[in-house]
């Protein structure tokens, strides 16, 4: 969860008088954008704070209301289960926001419907995760990319190399035991200029903004969630997020309990399982984040498969 000091000072909202945040509090209520977030007791708490800016319009994609109707009847499956997911006390401690839709806000506005990550029995010890699955379901290896890690990175001004991020690492199980990564890396310094440089990222989810919104006005098809295109922004997923191909060189390189012989039964058979991982709970010096997180916890919007199959 991001601190958001750059939209509205954290000192200065503590400031605030209690009538004004009260304002504020009751304003937001009312948007549908919240009203299916969270219910907005006025705490003062940290959490709070945070979903209030985080909810200021910057310019994103806006009003149109977030539909929890799967729009897609084939070409693009939504995992729809968590494992073992621990509730977290904050605004964003609802597991099933991981699960429910995908609710992208543009390229400079994080979505909130999002879960943060929490400890929980299926994390390596002392680390923020969330374990996903497809009810009855396997996801297959397909032509390229296999499926999208939606969280909520934003820009933090014009800038395309410029964003806030709190990158996650990405591994795939078929037993919910033993775990096959990618090869995640940071590969710059401590600067914020280096920590909100997307092109420092590699093998990691959480760095692409999302476009793919659940809503009346949504445009993208199923095919177009796995295909890339390049812009003002870069080259991106068409509805942005991070995607993972399991037949990548670098697939296998991690994970407890990974070898050739994991790592090729789940490309040849499918995965049942994911795990998102905060980078920085896992190694905080190899994944540095920027002082900018309020919690230092990635906040997963969901996660998409291309092609799923009965287990
Ligand atoms: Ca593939
Ligand atoms: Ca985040
Ligand atoms: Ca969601």
């Amino acid at each position: 969860m991001r601190h958001f000091q750059f939209q509205l000072d954290a000192n200065g909202q503590k400031g605030m008088s209690q009538d004004i945040y009260t304002f504020f509090c009751h304003a937001l209520c009312m948007s549908a954008l919240l009203a299916v977030t969270a219910s907005c007791t006025p705490t003062g708490g940290g959490d709070t704070s945070a979903l209030l800016a985080a909810a200021l319009p910057l310019g994103g994609s806006g009003d149109q209301a977030c539909l929890e109707q799967w729009p897609f009847a084939s070409g693009a499956y939504i995992a729809d289960a968590s494992v073992n997911a621990t509730v977290g006390a904050g605004v964003f401690g609802d597991p099933t926001k991981a699960t429910n839709k995908i609710c992208g806000s543009g390229w400079n506005t994080g979505s909130t419907d999002v879960y943060s990550t929490e400890n929980s029995s299926e994390c390596e010890s002392g680390e923020e995760c969330i374990v996903l699955e497809w009810t009855g379901k396997k996801v297959t290896n397909e032509t390229g990319i296999d499926f999208v890690v939606y969280e909520n990175p934003f820009l933090t001004g014009s800038n395309p190399n410029s964003r806030f991020l709190e990158p996650v690492i990405v591994e795939v199980s078929a037993d919910g035991s033993n775990w096959c990564g990618w090869n995640p890396s940071y590969s710059g310094g401590s600067s914020n200029t280096d920590l909100r440089n997307p092109g420092n990222y590699s093998d990691l989810a959480a760095i692409t903004p999302v476009e793919f919104k659940q809503s009346d006005s949504n445009t993208l098809t199923a095919s177009d969630l796995f295909t890339e295109v390049t812009d003002s922004h870069g080259t991106h997923l068409k509805g942005g997020g991070d995607g993972f191909d399991l037949n990548a060189s670098s697939f296998g390189n991690t994970g407890s309990g990974c070898n050739t012989t994991l790592r090729d039964s789940i490309r040849s058979s499918g995965f049942l399982y994911i795990r998102l991982t905060t980078a920085y709970s896992r190694n905080s010096s190899s994944f540095p984040m920027s002082s900018d997180s309020f919690d230092q916890k990635a906040d997963i919007d969901g996660v998409v498969a291309r092609n799923v199959t009965d287990r």
